[in-house]
């Protein structure tokens, strides 16, 4: 099942027809550049095309009133004077002869998205719409959009599918206040959004678009805000967000469907966002979404005016959406004081609502939010005085390397299986036909001797010795094997994986604990194991042991472990191999496994190795299939995982938070920072 793309070139056909500051970033060239990028990197040809339409009077309604429908309606036909006076009376945006007629087919896209996704003729898409929707309320436009199309596509696709939950990720700078307005109070529609904020100093200057809207009524909890108040965040900002808050929460509210208002003014060399996140992050951010809702995920373009950086952007969304493993995370030296205070507040805030949140820290009492308005006001006077030197000033030119192309794998998963196990589909099975040379051979050997296996051991290890040689080769993406022994199989592995020089390798151990002093503290490993066994304490940095009451079977304690514990950890060691060894007798639930699969292949260009007991074989068709890519089935919506596990998880997450900086949720000091 393919990835829709959804563009017409009729969406570049209006512009701004006059002078006006505010509004000049917004050019049709936006979305030329966009998609041009996309037909140069062969992106474009390998996506379903999927027409546009109009959306409907019947779908606007859904979302818009009657009275601003019917005004916008007639802006076709006004003359220039008249389109400046009606842009008058909204915030930030400009009106075109033509600008209905796209807002129509902007949203239309979006519904069109939503029906290719729902209807299974693709498993996700991107929409290039022009104009953006996010920031339009129900009886204005605003920020340059005119009608909201993720809301309203939102709304049809509960309507029209019956979804109980839809999950909206807002990545856009901006916040997207039209989309908190329409569903803050409702329980269905969890909204998340990111956005520059600078204690309400930047557009759109609301109170609202702070940590404490949290959502109303029925719908208190619904609605995730994380306000920046720095510029310039980077890479490790926006995973930490998403490891601490955005992905528990979104796995404990278990959509029905991924909408992504996919706004790309949070990259670097954005003149709105000033932000320094590279274009890969979004490689990463969209795949750590593409295992929610079985996969079905519907990314609508919102901003992004850096026409370098948006294109570069665009293509590593939609190079992930096809299934191309992530390029190796860049830059990822752990988030900023002023993140972490963002990320603190917005994580005591949700507390309540959450049980994977239950256990964040307090903020300590009122603290931050006076902060808050003492600094709007103190930095509006500061403005004042330096207006005229800041004019003048123009924001400094940000240079970045372009994102290394990323290949797609002619070889995607290989697997090494006793003959009497049948390969699944799409895969190949790997024998080494070359011979392994002699020094390899004899380490293999001494390993057997000492384990007692027998010679059919030694070719399978061969083997296995061979494939991660491709797969450093990049000739084979990644791997599965069920083996007699998987202790073994995995000693000999690391050991042959790290006499390469810079070679790291991640190795996940669930259920049932290995010898961990076969691990060396040299920094070439880095050991996580999931059990319930209860372990000494971790030894090193690179030794670490997850201690759940019950093992991997409790799906929530489990999940919220290998989302706030073992996704940090990877992405800040950043391994160049992957060792996924599945002990027998786990206890975790197939689904689970698939989503630590999919997830994991976020890591190392998706160069994994899986390594199972022999007596697995039930699952090996589950588990190829997550190594193609195939989304991970949903866990259904998580109760709260058990008291003990959090209160372990946490203390581990706070010894640990020393040596990876990306386990950190709150600032070294919380109040401190910016005092006078
Ligand atoms: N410095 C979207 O990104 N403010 N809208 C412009 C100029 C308006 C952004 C101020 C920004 C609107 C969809
Ligand atoms: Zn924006």
């Amino acid at each position: 099942m393919g990835t829709a793309l959804i563009y017409d070139e009729e969406m570049t056909k209006y512009k701004l027809l006059w002078v006006d500051p505010a509004c000049k970033i917004e050019v049709p060239e936006r979305l030329t550049v966009s998609y041009e990028a996309l037909v140069k990197n062969g992106l474009a040809d390998r996506c379903v095309s999927v027409p546009v339409r109009e959306a409907t009077d019947a779908d606007i309604l859904q979302v818009h009133s009657e009275e601003y429908l019917e005004a916008v309606k007639k802006t076709p036909y006004m003359t220039l004077e008249d389109l400046k006076e009606f842009t008058l009376q909204y915030g930030d945006v400009y009106f075109h002869p033509n600008i209905y007629h796209c807002a129509k087919l902007a949203a239309g896209a979006a519904l069109q998205l939503v029906d290719s996704v729902m209807m299974g003729k693709v498993k996700n898409g991107m929409a290039l719409v022009r104009p953006p929707g996010h920031h339009s309320m129900r009886s204005a436009a605003n920020g340059f959009c005119v009608f909201n199309n993720v809301a309203i596509a939102t709304r049809y696709a509960k309507q029209k599918y019956g979804l109980k939950r839809v999950l909206i990720v807002d990545w856009d700078i901006h916040h997207g206040q039209g989309v908190q307005y329409g569903f803050e109070d409702d329980p269905s529609v969890l909204y998340f959004s990111w956005h520059r904020y600078e204690h309400q100093k930047f557009w759109p200057q609301l109170r609202e678009s702070d940590y404490d809207s949290v959502g109303k009524d029925k719908g208190a909890g619904f609605n995730v805000n994380v306000p920046w108040n720095k510029v310039g965040m980077k890479n490790s900002d926006y995973l930490s967000v998403f490891f601490h808050v955005l992905l528990p929460v979104a796995y404990e509210f278990c959509p029905d469907l991924v909408m992504v208002c996919a706004g790309f003014d949070s990259a670097i060399g954005d003149p709105e966002g000033e932000m320094c996140a590279t274009p890969d992050i979004f490689a990463h951010l969209t795949h750590l979404l593409m295992n929610l809702s079985g996969g079905k995920l519907c990314a609508v373009l919102e901003g992004g005016y850096n026409l370098t950086s948006l294109p570069q952007s665009v293509c590593q969304t939609v190079q992930t959406l096809l299934g191309d493993p992530a390029p190796r995370p860049t830059n990822l030296d752990g988030p900023c004081e002023s993140a972490l205070e963002s990320l603190h507040c917005t994580r005591s805030a949700h507390r309540q609502y959450w049980s994977c949140l239950k256990h964040a820290a307090e903020l300590p009492a009122s603290e931050i939010s006076t902060k808050r308005i003492k600094l709007a006001k103190e930095e509006k006077e500061e403005e004042k005085k330096t207006e005229t030197v800041q004019e003048e000033k123009s924001v400094e030119e940000k240079v970045w390397p372009e994102p290394p192309k990323r290949a797609s794998p002619l070889n995607r998963t290989a697997v090494v299986l006793p003959d009497d196990v049948t390969c699944p589909d799409r895969c190949t099975r790997f024998s080494s036909s070359e011979n392994p040379d002699p020094v390899t051979v004899n380490k293999l050997r001494e390993n057997l001797l000492k384990a007692a296996g027998d010679s059919s051991a030694l070719t399978t290890l061969c083997s296995l010795t061979a494939l991660v040689e491709k797969m450093e080769q990049s000739e084979i993406c990644n791997g599965l094997a069920l083996v007699p022994d998987v202790s073994t199989a995995m000693v000999c592995l690391v050991q042959h994986a790290v006499t390469a020089s810079n070679r790291r390798v991640l190795v996940v151990c669930v259920g049932g604990a290995l010898d961990q002093s076969l691990f060396k503290d040299d920094g070439k490993t880095l050991l996580v194991q999931f059990s319930n066994k209860e372990s000494e304490e971790t030894k090193s940095k690179y030794n670490i042991s997850v201690c759940l009451k019950k093992g991997c079977g409790d799906v929530s304690g489990f999940i919220c472990a290998v989302l706030s514990l073992l996704l940090p950890l990877g992405y800040e060691y950043d391994p160049s191999l992957v060792l996924l060894v599945r002990m027998a007798d786990s206890g975790l639930c197939d689904s689970a496994w698939q989503q630590l699969t999919g997830l994991l292949q976020g890591l190392a260009q998706g160069r994994t190795l899986v390594l199972m007991q022999e007596s697995e074989k039930a699952c090996v068709g589950i588990t190829a299939s997550s190594l193609l890519g195939d989304a991970a089935p949903s866990l259904g919506q998580l109760c709260a995982p058990l008291p003990e596990d959090v209160e372990a998880m946490e203390r581990l997450r706070q010894r640990l938070q020393v040596d990876w900086k990306l386990l950190q949720t709150t600032a070294p000091e919380t109040g401190r920072g910016d005092e006078d």
